[in-house]
């Protein structure tokens, strides 16, 4: 029998939602430490399930910065589709505000919910890792 105390089953995956604050990688720590990364974001159906469940508050995504062109990239490896994803920002995002904002987190309760911010601000998070049936 698999224990999943405190995580959130959709499609094939689990979610937990931190009560914690921390800062983005501080939060990547913490989910690696249980399996799991901060979240991707691959559908709509998953953004959607996302920003109902953090009902307002903000919560950082596994969505970083790599590289001399800074291109956003997802902390599980999922390929990131900036032609697809870019109906997740909130409009005017991402704007790298004092040219310090290379993480992003879910801001708002909406499809277009996406800011990015300082990664050494302290939000809640989004663990997510997949649901591995075991063999009976
Ligand atoms: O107006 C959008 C702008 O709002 C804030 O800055 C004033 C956000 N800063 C933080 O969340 C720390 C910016 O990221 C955001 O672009
Ligand atoms: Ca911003």
């Amino acid at each position: 029998q698999m224990i999943s105390q405190g995580w959130k089953y959709f499609k094939e995956n689990f979610y937990y939602f931190s009560r914690i604050p921390k800062t983005w990688y501080s939060a990547q720590q913490f989910c690696m430490s249980r399996d799991s990364h901060l979240t991707s974001v691959a559908s709509e159906s998953e953004q959607e399930f996302l920003y109902k469940m953090a009902g307002g508050l903000f919560y950082w995504i596994g969505l970083t910065k790599a590289g001399s062109e800074g291109d956003w990239y997802w902390v599980d490896k999922t390929p990131f589709d900036k032609v697809q994803s870019a109906r997740f920002w909130i409009p005017g995002e991402p704007n790298n505000l004092g040219n310090n904002e290379h993480c992003a987190n879910i801001k708002m309760s909406s499809l277009q919910s996406w800011n990015d911010a300082s990664c050494d601000d302290k939000l809640f998070f989004i663990c997510k890792r997949p649901y591995i049936p075991s063999e009976p």
